[in-house]
């Protein structure tokens, strides 16, 4: 049931008890995303003022230490998420190895652990284009009370039991969904409150929008270039229209909205597709799924992919169904 106009906090606490493993934790953990998601958005909001753009290592004209955005966005969501005492263990794409919280203190009894990219396409900052924060949470399979291990990072993306994004755009969102469905809130800045704008997201099954890097089409699977011809090709709803922010969360999030497909395949220059599997494909997958979207790397559904380390990247294809298949269908028949 939806109230319009509903909080952010009165849908998470609302929506507990339909969560399988309500304790409690999860709805405390979402939260703590929520504020850092604002903290985020403060910053990101003003990055093109003087003095606030800039390498991490420069000094500021307050004289503190320059942090680049990512990092300091790592640095906020690792802080909260720490600080709540909620989750046991923390992998991020700004940092080389997982980070195990509490591991000396045997009574924590924390279950989740949490897979970020903190600020997604933050080469986009600096030329004011939306960016955006992807997160993933699942339970640890490891004994609770111990330390965290790499198995507990490494779970195929169909154990998920929460994932979703913020896009910092013309206006500030954060999607999730806990299995139950894919709800959009939208960030009031004057008081501060995500409110639920976009109730029950559904990807449209069909779309007219494909979104891929163009430049890289001599280095595509010769399966990808043939589609890539299909959506160019006059015939029934086609030509598509063609749109590449630069930005996974952006493009995914119009995508989701008006129908439509984004692109990462692997590539003679990219092996296995740049994006990775564990912070940005499999949240991204599990929401599209919630979304009666599809994922795949082209050939296998994304979220039973058994990763093998923490950074590892994979080919992305996701989107409306009818369009993942079409994709599919290109790369089969081209095998
Ligand atoms: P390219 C941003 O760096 C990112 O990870 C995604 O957000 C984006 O869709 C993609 O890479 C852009 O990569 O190679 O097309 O510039």
């Amino acid at each position: 049931m939806f109230k319009k106009n509903q909080t952010l906090g009165e849908f998470i606490i609302e929506n507990q008890t339909s969560f399988k493993y309500s304790s409690g934790e999860l709805s405390s953990l979402l939260n703590s995303i929520r504020l850092a998601a604002k903290v985020v958005n403060h910053e990101v909001n003003k990055a093109g003022l003087v003095d606030i753009i800039g390498a991490a290592g420069d000094v500021n004209i307050q004289g503190e230490n320059q942090q680049k955005l990512d990092v300091y966005a790592n640095e906020k969501f690792i802080q909260t998420l720490t600080n709540r005492n909620i989750v046991c263990g923390i992998a991020s794409e700004e940092e080389d190895d997982f980070i195990s919280i509490n591991s000396n203190d045997e009574n924590h009894q924390n279950k989740y652990i949490v897979l970020i990219d903190p600020l997604d396409g933050s080469s986009n900052i600096d030329v004011n284009v939306s960016v955006g924060t992807i997160f993933s949470i699942y339970r640890r399979v490891t004994p609770v009370g111990t330390p965290v291990t790499l198995e507990d990072f490494l779970q195929k993306g169909n154990q998920q039991v929460a994932a979703g994004y913020v896009v910092y755009g013309t206006s500030t969102m954060l999607v999730y969904t806990t299995g139950d469905g894919v709800n959009g809130f939208t960030l009031n800045p004057a008081i501060g409150s995500f409110y639920l704008s976009h109730p029950n997201i559904q990807f449209p099954e069909n779309g007219t929008i494909y979104s891929v890097n163009e430049g890289n089409y001599i280095h595509f699977p010769q399966g990808i270039k043939n589609y890539i011809k299909y959506c160019q090709m006059e015939e029934n709803d086609r030509p598509y229209t063609s749109r590449y922010i630069g930005s996974l969360v952006s493009d995914f999030h119009r995508n989701m909205i008006k129908g439509g497909i984004y692109l990462y395949p692997k590539s003679s220059l990219n092996a296995e597709g740049k994006l990775r599997l564990l912070y940005e494909c499999n949240p991204m997958a599990f929401i599209a799924e919630q979304a009666n979207g599809k994922a795949s790397d082209g050939f296998t559904r994304i979220l039973d992919i058994k990763p093998t380390e923490l950074h590892q990247r994979v080919p992305f294809v996701c989107g409306s169904k009818n369009m993942v298949e079409k994709v599919e269908e290109f790369m089969k028949k081209a095998i």
